[in-house]
C-alpha cells in the first residue's frame, strides 16, 4: 500500500531527527530529588511562557487536568464543566474516583460556555447542595472541532469566578494551536486561570508529558498528589528535553498544520454526503458530518482505512481527522481524492 496518512490525532507523531539527538545529550538528574536539570528547566520554561509562578512536569493531559481537580477541589465539592469537554468525558471518570468530586456539566455552543450558563449553575450557599468549587474550560476545544474559546468569554467568566469566590482551570491541551491562530500569546489566556495544562505529546510532536502551571503554593499541593497519583519519576530529562525542543521548534509551524486542516475542510465540503463548514474550522481539528452519507461513521472510516487514509469515528454522525507535524499539504489532497471517491462508491454499496 502506499504511504498511510494517519489523521486520527495529533498525538500519532513520531519524535523527530533533531528531537531524538536532544533527547540523546540531556542532562538528567532524579526528578523525585528535585534534580532534574532538564525538566527543571522545562518547568521554569513553561511557567514564562504562561506568566506563572511555577509549573510541574507530569505524564499525560489527563493526569494534569485530574491533578488540578484534585488541588483545587475536597471531596463532596462541584466542578461546572462542559459537557463535550475531554476532561468529563474521556478521563475514566478520573474527577469521581480520585478526587471524590461531582461534574456539574452543561451544554456549551460548540464548546463554549456563555457566563450567564455558568452562574446558573453555582450552586447557592445551601446545606443540600455540594458546594460550587472550580470551573474547567477547554481551550481549543476537541470535539467542537478545535475551537478557540472567545477571549471575552474567558474574560467574563473569570471575573464570574471572582464575585462567587471560585478557581478556574483550563485544559489547555492545545492552547499553543489557539494562540499561534488567534495571535493572542499564551499568558493572556492564562492570566485568567488559577491552572492552566498544556500538552507536549499533541500538536507539539513530543512523545510524552504534558505540563500544569499555576501559583507555587498550588503546584507546590500539586506535587504531593503527582507523587500520590503514582507520576513521579526519575530521569526524566530524557523525555523533558522533547518537550523543551518542541516549544522551540514545533509551536510556530503550527500554523501549518492549521492551513492543512482548512484545506483539508474545503476539499470535504464539495464532497456529496459530507457536512462541513470549511469557515468553522479555526485550529487543526476536522470534525464533519455524515448523516447524510448512505452508511454510519464507522463503516466510511473502515473505507478510508482500505485506502489508507486513517480517521476516527467521533459519535453516531461525526468524523474527526486530525492534522500535524507528520502530515504535508500533499497528504491533505491525497486524503480529500481518496475521501471523494470513497464516499461516490457509497452510492453503489448496500447500506
Ligand atoms: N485527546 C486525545 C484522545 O484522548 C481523544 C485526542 O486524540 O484528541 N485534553 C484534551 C483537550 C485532549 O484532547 C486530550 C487528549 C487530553 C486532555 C488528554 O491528554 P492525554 O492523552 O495526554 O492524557
Amino acid at each position: 500500500m502506499e504511504k498511510v496518512i494517519d489523521l486520527r490525532s495529533d498525538t500519532l507523531t513520531k519524535p523527530t531527527p533533531g528531537m531524538r539527538k536532544a533527547m540523546m545529550d540531556a542532562e538528567v538528574g532524579d526528578d523525585v530529588f528535585g534534580e532534574d536539570p532538564t525538566a527543571n528547566a522545562l518547568q521554569e520554561k513553561v511557567a514564562r511562557l504562561l506568566n506563572m509562578e511555577a509549573s510541574l512536569f507530569t505524564c499525560s493531559g489527563t493526569m494534569a487536568n485530574q491533578l488540578a481537580i484534585r488541588a483545587h477541589t475536597h471531596h463532596g465539592d462541584e466542578v461546572i464543566i462542559e459537557s463535550e469537554s475531554h476532561t468529563f468525558n474521556y478521563e475514566g471518570g478520573g474527577g469521581a474516583a480520585l478526587s471524590g468530586i461531582q461534574f456539574r456539566p452543561l451544554r456549551g455552543d460548540r464548546g463554549v460556555l456563555d457566563p450567564s450558563q455558568i452562574e446558573d449553575g453555582i450552586r447557592p450557599h445551601d446545606h443540600h447542595f455540594a458546594p460550587t468549587r472550580l470551573i474547567c474550560l477547554e481551550n481549543t476545544h476537541n470535539r467542537a472541532g478545535g475551537r478557540i474559546y472567545p477571549i471575552e468569554k474567558i474574560r467574563e467568566t473569570h471575573s464570574l469566578a471572582k464575585r462567587y469566590g471560585l478557581a478556574m482551570h483550563l485544559d489547555g491541551a492545545r492552547l499553543l494551536n489557539a494562540s499561534v491562530a488567534s495571535g493572542i500569546p499564551p499568558d493572556k489566556y492564562a492570566r485568567y486561570f488559577d491552572s492552566v495544562s498544556i500538552c507536549l505529546s499533541k500538536g507539539l510532536g513530543a512523545p510524552i508529558g504534558s505540563v500544569i502551571a499555576g501559583s507555587r503554593d498550588f503546584i507546590d499541593r500539586v506535587h504531593r498528589f503527582r507523587k500520590m497519583f503514582g507520576g513521579g519519576m526519575r530521569q526524566i530529562g530524557i523525555i523533558a528535553s522533547a518537550g523543551i525542543y518542541a516549544l522551540d521548534h514545533h509551536t510556530d509551524r503550527l500554523s501549518l498544520d492549521h492551513a492543512n486542516a482548512k484545506k483539508l475542510a474545503q476539499g470535504l465540503s464539495q464532497i456529496d454526503g459530507v457536512k462541513i463548514d470549511p469557515d468553522s474550522v479555526e485550529t487543526n481539528i476536522v470534525v464533519f458530518d455524515v448523516s447524510e452519507a448512505n452508511t454510519d461513521p464507522h463503516r466510511i472510516v473502515g473505507f478510508l482505512k482500505e485506502r489508507g487514509i486513517l480517521m476516527i469515528p467521533f459519535g453516531k454522525t461525526l468524523i474527526r481527522a486530525v492534522t500535524h507535524l507528520d502530515v504535508t499539504s500533499e497528504d491533505i489532497e491525497t486524503a480529500i481524492e481518496i475521501t471523494a471517491d470513497v464516499f461516490s462508491s457509497l452510492k453503489e454499496r448496500p447500506r
